[in-house]
Order: structure tokens, then C-alpha cells, then sequence
């Protein structure tokens, strides 16, 4: 694939991936909070680090490996609002799992989003192994896997980069670095700072981005990207960011994080600094903005709707995808 360049049009498309993915968010927790969707998991902050990373893919041809807090990355990917909702309010419709799944388990065939575990860092492997069937295969795709930093103390974690180094696979680790895994923060985690130290280990390259500001994260898996297809093998990419939200509608993050600790991240919230700078450069007007945004307020009251119009699945159908018809 040809290095893209950064035109108007990318950067609006990116801004508008993480405006639309932050409205479908908090969609979801209201509708928690109503009582209507059993469980949110939020890709709330992560947006810069999700969204970049993909718009540098080849877009539903490459591969990717989502875990649950991937929301805004498998919107980016071509997920629809109203799959989404589908998904999340377990309807017979939803193409991620026929409503089966418990939401923010992805998986849509159609644009290469590979079934979601809920086994943190099982993704890694899979991906490894998606890499090595396009190496066998010769047909140029590259598999991105995507996790928490919390999941790398799994023995997956390290098997699956172990594999991809010595095979040369082209696939990208994307590591979202938010300092907790629910509530034990990376320093009990780890004996480390840096996940990408974790790179040396299997003598591939660790790089560390700041995962609040999407062009950065964009520019560093291009270069790993064309890295993977040149056939030199994976990247370790850390992007560093935070969760402005509970680790899921079930936790209260109160217990074990401050109230000081989450306004400080929130100064340099990824989808208002991005909305600012292109205004601020003139690559938007505050027209342009507003409608965009009143787009965005359309399609997720559309997806709202009629998800909840959407039948349940019927009860005779329960065995289906888990015993032969
Ligand atoms: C092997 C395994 N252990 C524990 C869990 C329960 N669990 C689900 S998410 C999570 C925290 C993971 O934190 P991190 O990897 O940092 O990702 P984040 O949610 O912060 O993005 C845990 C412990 C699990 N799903 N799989
Ligand atoms: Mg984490």
C-alpha cells in the first residue's frame, strides 16, 4: 500500500471515527443506566490510540484482533453504528454473534474483524497466526492484535510475540497502555515502566507513542505496517493513554483511582484536543464541525432505534454456531 499522505479529508475522517465512537459510548452507558443493555465497556479516551492505528491498515482486507475496549478501533473498521447496538442489545440481527456473545465481543466477517475471547491476550495469538497464513498464502495482509497492558503479564502475550519474531509474521502488537487493569494500576503489574521494553525480549522493535494524539499513532503503524509487509517482521507498539470511565459499567473506579488523577488525563482528552487543532488549522470550520456533529447525533439515534425495533433471537434457534444444524 502506497504511505498515505495526511490530507484534509483523512484527518476529518479520523476526527470523525472518534467523535462518532465517543456519542456511540455514551449512548451505551445511558442505556445501561436505564436498565435497557446488560453491560458497557468504553473505548472513552482510548479513541486516538484505536482510531489512528487503523486508518494506517488497509481497511477490511487487513486483519484485525480487537479486545473488548476496541470500540472506536472496529468502528474505524467498518463496524455501523447500528451493528453496535445490535451487538449490544443482543439482538437476533447482531452479525458480531447472532446476540450470543456479552457486548464488546466483536467479530465481523465482512470486514476482517476476527471473533473477540474474552481470555485477555489470546487475541495476540491469534493474530500471530492469522500472520503466518498470510505468509504461507503470499496474499500481502497484515494482522493487527490489540490489548491492554495488564494482559501482558499473560503467558499468550508472550508466546505469540516469541512466534511472530522468529517467523518474521507480519502483524502488529498494539498495546493500550491506560495504567490499570480494572483496578491493579501497571506499577503492581509489572517490575517495568515501559511495555515496549517487553520488544527486546524477542529482538523485534518496542515504540512508544503518545496514544492521546491520533496522527502520531497513525505515523508509527504505517511504519510498522510497511515493516510487516516488507517481510522484516512484528512491531511492539505501545501507546501510552488513559480510561476516563470505569473499567465497564459494572466497576467504580472511585475506589481505587483519584478524582484529581482522571480531571489531569482529561485536559488532554483525544477527541476535544483533535476537534481543537483542526480548527485551530484551519482544516474545519465551525460549521463544518456542527454539522458533522449533527450528523453523528442522527446516526446514533438511528442505531438506538432501531436496534430496540430489532427481535430478540428465538429461543428454538439457542444451539446454533455451537452444535452442527
Ligand atoms: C486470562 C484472563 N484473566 C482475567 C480476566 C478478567 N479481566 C478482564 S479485563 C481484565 C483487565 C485487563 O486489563 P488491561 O489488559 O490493562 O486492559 P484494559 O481493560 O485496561 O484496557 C481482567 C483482569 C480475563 N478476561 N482473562
Ligand atoms: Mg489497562
Amino acid at each position: 500500500m502506497a504511505k498515505a499522505k495526511l490530507t484534509p479529508e483523512l484527518l476529518k475522517e479520523i476526527y470523525y471515527y472518534m467523535a462518532l465512537s465517543r456519542a456511540v459510548d455514551d449512548r451505551m452507558w445511558i442505556l445501561n443506566r436505564q436498565g435497557r443493555a446488560p453491560v458497557v465497556y468504553s473505548s472513552n479516551g482510548h479513541e486516538a490510540t484505536q482510531v489512528g492505528a487503523v486508518m494506517a491498515l488497509n481497511r477490511g482486507e487487513d486483519w484485525i484482533v480487537p479486545y473488548y475496549r476496541d470500540l472506536a478501533m472496529v468502528i474505524a473498521y467498518g463496524e455501523t453504528p447500528r451493528e453496535i447496538m445490535l451487538h449490544l442489545l443482543g439482538r437476533a440481527a447482531d452479525p458480531n454473534s447472532g446476540g450470543r456473545q456479552m457486548p464488546a465481543h466483536w467479530g465481523l466477517k465482512r470486514r476482517h474483524i476476527m471473533t473477540t475471547g474474552s481470555v485477555v491476550a489470546t487475541q495476540d495469538v491469534h493474530a500471530a497466526g492469522l500472520a503466518l497464513a498470510s505468509k504461507v498464502l503470499k496474499d500481502g495482509r497484515v494482522s493487527l492484535a490489540s490489548f491492554g497492558e495488564g494482559s501482558t503479564s499473560q503467558g499468550e502475550f508472550h508466546e505469540a510475540l516469541n512466534f511472530a519474531s522468529v517467523h518474521k509474521l507480519p502483524v502488529i502488537f498494539l498495546n493500550e497502555n491506560n495504567g490499570y487493569a480494572i483496578s491493579v494500576p501497571a506499577r503492581k503489574q509489572m517490575a517495568i515502566m515501559d511495555v515496549a521494553a517487553r520488544a527486546q525480549g524477542y529482538g523485534i522493535p518496542g515504540v512508544i507513542v503518545d496514544g492521546n494524539d491520533p496522527i502520531k499513532v497513525y505515523e508509527v503503524t504505517q511504519e510498522a505496517a510497511e515493516r510487516a509487509r516488507r517481510g522484516e517482521g512484528p512491531t511492539l507498539i505501545e501507546a501510552k493513554t488513559y480510561r476516563f470511565v470505569p473499567h465497564s459499567s459494572d466497576d467504580d473506579d472511585r475506589a481505587y483511582r483519584s478524582r484529581e488523577e482522571v480531571a489531569e488525563w482529561k485536559k488532554r482528552d483525544p477527541v476535544m484536543t483533535f476537534e481543537k487543532r483542526l480548527i485551530d488549522e484551519k482544516v474545519m470550520t465551525e460549521d463544518e464541525l456542527k454539522a458533522m456533529q449533527q450528523r453523528i447525533k442522527n446516526e446514533v439515534n438511528d442505531a438506538t432505534d432501531f436496534a430496540e425495533k430489532a427481535p430478540l433471537p428465538d429461543p428454538n434457534t439457542l444451539g446454533r454456531y455451537v452444535y452442527a444444524e
